[in-house]
C-alpha cells in the first residue's frame, strides 16, 4: 500500500508490520501451532463476510465456478428483500405510488418458491425495478427499523437489471453482499506470509450459540463482529430486544470469561459504512440509554467515541487497552489494511507461544 495518504499513526503500524515480517522471515522457524481465530458476534454482525474476505485476500479467490454457487443465494435476498417490502407497505397502511405495483406486491406476497436458474428468474426484473423505484416502497425502506430487511436488499435491488441477465455470474462484491446465515461451524485454513492461521465462523442468532463452547479450547485470538449502524434495530429472533444492546451483551459476557484471560480479544465495530450514513438522519441516543453521551450524536466521531465507552465499559479486567477497529468487512481493502494490523497486535502478543 502506498503510505502516503496514511497519518502518522498507520505509517507507524506500516513501518512496524514490516519489521514484524523481516523477523519471520530472517528466523525461519517452525510454527509449533497454527492460530486459531475464532469469529463471534450476534448474527449479521458480518462474521461470514469477513471469512470471505480471508479467502479473497489470502486463500483461494472464488473463481467462476465458486461465484455460481452463490447465483441462488443472491436470488433468494433480492426476492426475500422485495416480498418484505411489499408486506411491510401492507402493514404500514403505505399507498402505492402506481397500481401496477400493487398488483406485483400481490405476486410476491404469495411468492414461495426458491429461483436456482436464471431463465426462472427473468421474469421478475422489470416489475421488481418498477417496484423499487415506487414512492410507496421508499418510504416503506426509509422505515425499514420497524421490519427486518437485510441490510443488502437495497444493494441487490439496484442491481437487478445485471442480476437478470441469463449469462449471470455473481461478481466478487456480490458473494460478499450476499446473506445466508450461519447454521453449523465453519473452519478455513491458510497461511498468512508463512504463518498457519485458522479462523473458526460460527453462526450468531441465538438459536445456533450454545454451539459457540465447542470451540473454546486452544483459542489464540477472538474477532468479536458486532453491528455498528444496528442500533435501531431489533433483533430477528425476538422482534424486541435492541441489536447493539444484545452485541454488547453476548461482548461482556466472552470479555469476562476466565477461559479467555490470555487470549486477545480484537472488536470490530463493523458495518462502518451504513454507521456513516446513518448518523446523519437518526440519533443513537434515541435508541441507547443509561450511557453518558458527550457531544452531538449526528458527529461520526462523537458516535465512535460513544460505542468505543459503550463496550468497553463492561469490561472488568482494564489493564489491557481495548483493541478495536471500525471496519466495513464488504470492502475488501479496509479489511486487508485491518487485518495486518490485527495480525501483528496477535503476532507481536503470542509469538513465543506459537514458535518452537
Ligand atoms: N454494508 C455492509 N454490509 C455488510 C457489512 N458486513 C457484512 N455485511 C452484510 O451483512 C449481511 C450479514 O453478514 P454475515 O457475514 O452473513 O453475518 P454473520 O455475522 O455471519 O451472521 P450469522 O451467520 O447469522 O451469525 C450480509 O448480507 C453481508 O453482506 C459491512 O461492513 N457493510
Ligand atoms: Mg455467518
Amino acid at each position: 500500500m502506498a503510505t502516503c495518504c496514511l497519518s502518522e499513526e498507520d505509517r507507524a503500524a506500516v513501518r512496524r508490520s514490516r519489521e514484524i515480517d523481516r523477523n519471520l522471515q530472517a528466523e525461519k522457524k517452525q510454527y509449533r501451532s497454527e492460530i486459531k481465530i475464532l469469529l463471534l458476534g450476534a448474527g449479521e454482525s458480518g462474521k461470514s463476510t469477513f471469512l470471505k474476505q480471508m479467502r479473497i485476500i489470502h486463500g483461494e479467490d472464488f473463481d467462476d465456478e465458486a461465484r455460481i454457487e452463490f447465483r441462488p443465494t443472491v436470488y433468494h435476498n433480492v426476492m426475500k428483500g422485495a416480498k418484505t417490502l411489499a408486506k411491510a407497505v401492507r402493514n404500514l397502511n403505505i399507498p402505492m405510488q402506481h397500481d401496477s405495483n400493487e398488483e406485483f406486491c400481490d405476486i410476491l406476497n404469495n411468492y414461495k418458491s426458491n429461483i436456482l436458474e436464471p431463465q426462472d428468474f427473468v421474469q421478475y426484473v422489470e416489475p421488481l425495478q418498477a417496484l423499487w423505484k415506487d414512492n410507496g416502497i421508499r418510504e416503506a425502506f426509509s422505515r425499514r427499523n420497524e421490519f427486518q430487511l437485510g441490510d443488502s436488499v437495497p444493494y441487490f435491488l439496484e442491481k437487478v437489471k445485471e442480476i437478470g441477465k441469463l449469462d449471470y455470474i455473481p461478481t466478487r462484491e456480490h458473494v460478499l453482499h450476499s446473506r445466508k446465515a450461519t447454521t453449523g461451524i465453519v473452519d478455513y485454513r491458510i497461511d498468512v506470509r508463512n504463518v498457519p492461521f485458522r479462523f473458526v465462523d460460527v453462526g450468531g442468532q441465538r438459536q445456533h450459540r450454545q454451539k459457540w463452547f465447542q470451540c473454546f479450547d486452544e483459542v489464540t485470538a477472538i474477532l468479536f463482529l458486532c453491528s455498528s449502524s444496528a442500533y435501531d434495530q431489533v433483533l430477528v429472533e425476538d422482534r424486541v430486544t435492541n441489536r447493539l444492546v444484545e452485541s454488547r451483551n453476548i461482548f461482556e459476557t466472552i470479555v469476562n470469561n476466565r477461559c479467555f484471560s490470555s487470549v486477545s480479544i480484537i472488536l470490530f465495530f463493523n458495518k462502518y459504512d451504513l454507521l456513516c450514513e446513518k448518523v446523519l438522519h437518526k440519533r443513537i441516543t434515541d435508541y441507547i440509554t443509561g450511557v453518558k453521551f458527550e457531544g452531538d450524536p449526528h458527529q461520526l466521531k462523537d458516535v465512535e467515541r460513544f460505542l468505543t465507552q459503550l463496550f468497553d465499559s463492561v469490561r472488568t479486567d482494564r489493564r489491557q487497552e481495548l483493541y478495536r477497529h471500525f471496519t466495513t468487512a464488504t470492502d475488501t481493502n479496509n479489511i486487508k489494511f485491518v487485518f495486518r494490523a490485527v495480525r501483528d497486535t496477535i503476532l507481536h502478543r503470542h509469538i513465543d507461544g506459537i514458535m518452537g
